[in-house]
């Protein structure tokens, strides 16, 4: 019989939710902002599902003091969200006074109410005119994130002390230059590579100057992270593809940030692409400056093969590209389904997934490396059924929820000090290439009305909240 104890959280772990600033504010072209890759990326015909784009989003941008109000209505003790380069430094230029000041009023609403801002600098939008100008293929754009990271460090380094830099390199950099499904919709593998090291030299040199600024910054980044299993672990070529596939998810982002090199077997995997030429003398050094907080975002596992399945598992984004990554060396790799439950993304619900990760991030990682680890997404996108009294059961969502901080607990048990998790979205947002067809929220955005409802994950999220227990 299960247990019916209930199984309490550490006092210090901190419950919060997760947004990105394309994803929900709005006001795309209010006070200065110009164009990102991402408003770009929306006109293109058949880019995004429905033509959807980020021009109105959740309006956040004018909403911002009442989904404060109802943040702090569902008890998070932390909030995060990111800094809109476009708002900040129009076409990447002069800082812009006004988009600055968004950030400093929403840091102050946060702050007055008692919840933590846990600040991204870079979620995926890129100035259009850096973009035009290569973006993430050129080298000069990590030396321009740096100084834009200053810039948001001059506005809001007072009251703001986590900083992470980058929100899911491989999704900007393979998803985005390689495989073309996400803004700039690129689909070239030697610039994809090149922008996956830019990224990460960005991310090492705003570590260095922020840090140069105030040592008593949290500074950190966040990846999306995977557990990659071979379908049949008997076999070597299922142990190769998994450990392609691991190597692109992982270890091309984990190992220079926190070994200081990239991966040997990777490096092989992507021979001929010209990387060598792209990584500098000295660049390792600046990536792999010490950070203090990394960010785990985790979705599902991968169970990979080098057999075709009969219910293979494909791309989740609407692309005709029938590959579940664009990465070069997972060519010839097949993902089998393990016959889990699945989102509305087609992702299988696998929660255990999440302890074995984080067990093995902390072991080979974090641990040895005195950095803190956190959960900073998790969450699933069901399609809710609004009651006619306007509620909305989303009861799958509910034991997402709780299925996956159960697996933090027992990470926690085997003995990974995690120090927070982010639910993976505050409210239903513009899922990217998906447009505002997915929904992740735990509260319900009426994109007509612009009402927000908490359904019943958010209700269940402030009843663990408030009892600090599962
Ligand atoms: O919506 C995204 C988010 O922007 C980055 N991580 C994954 C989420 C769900 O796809």
């Amino acid at each position: 019989m299960p247990s019916t104890t209930p199984r309490s959280f550490p006092p210090e772990f901190l419950f919060g939710a997760a947004t990105a600033a394309y994803q929900i504010e709005g006001a795309a072209h209010d006070d200065g902002r110009t164009d990102s890759i991402w408003d770009a990326f929306t006109r293109l015909p058949g880019a995004v599902v429905n033509g959807d784009n980020g021009d109105v989003a959740c309006d956040h941008y004018h909403r911002y003091r009442d989904d404060v109000a109802l943040m702090a209505q569902l008890g998070l003790q932390t909030y995060r969200f990111s800094t809109s380069w476009a708002r900040v430094r129009p076409d990447g230029g002069p800082v812009n006074p006004q988009g600055l000041d968004f950030y400093s009023r929403l840091v102050d609403e946060l702050l007055g109410k008692g919840i933590m801002p846990w600040l991204t600098l870079y979620h995926w939008d890129l100035p259009q005119a850096l973009e035009e100008n290569g973006g993430w293929t050129n080298r000069d754009t990590a030396y321009r994130f740096a100084e834009f990271a200053l810039d948001v460090h001059d506005a809001l380094g007072d009251r703001v002390t986590a900083w992470t830099t980058l929100n899911e390199p491989w999704c900007s950099s393979f998803l985005s230059y390689i495989g073309g499904e996400h803004a700039p919709g690129r689909q070239d593998p030697a610039a994809g590579l090149a922008a996956a090291h830019h990224l990460l030299l960005g991310h090492g040199l705003a570590i260095g100057e922020l840090r140069a600024r105030d040592e008593n910054l949290s500074l950190g980044i966040t990846l999306n992270l995977s557990v990659v299993d071979p379908v049949d672990a008997g076999d070597a070529a299922d142990r190769d593809a998994a450990r392609r596939i691991d190597g692109q998810f992982n270890r091309f982002f984990l190992d220079p940030i926190l070994r200081g090199a990239y991966p040997d077997d990777v490096l092989e995997d992507v021979a001929g692409l010209g990387f060598e030429r792209v990584v500098k003398p000295g660049d390792l050094e600046i990536i792999s400056r010490p950070i203090d907080a990394l960010g785990v975002n985790y979705y599902h596992g991968e169970s990979v093969s080098a057999r075709p399945a009969g219910d293979e598992i494909t791309t989740a984004a609407p692309s005709e590209r029938p590959k579940r990554s664009p990465f070069p060396a997972a060519d010839g790799v097949h993902w089998h389904s393990r016959g889990l439950p699945i989102t509305a993304m087609d992702w299988e619900v696998q929660p255990e997934g999440l302890t074995r990760l984080l067990i093995r991030v902390h072991e080979e990682y974090t641990g040895p490396a005195g950095v803190a680890l956190s959960v900073t997404e998790n969450g699933a996108a069901y399609d809710d059924v609004v009651e006619p009294d306007g509620s909305i059961h989303d009861a799958e969502r509910v034991a997402f929820l709780e299925s996956h901080l159960g697996a933090i607990l027992d990470a926690i048990d085997a003995g990974v000090p995690v120090h927070g998790y982010f639910y993976w979205s505050l409210m239903d947002n513009f899922e990217w290439a998906w447009g505002y067809d997915k929904r992740f929220g735990i509260v319900r955005v009426d994109y007509d009305t612009q009402e927000r409802t908490p359904k019943d994950s958010a209700i269940a999220y402030t009843r663990i909240i408030t009892g600090r227990a599962l």
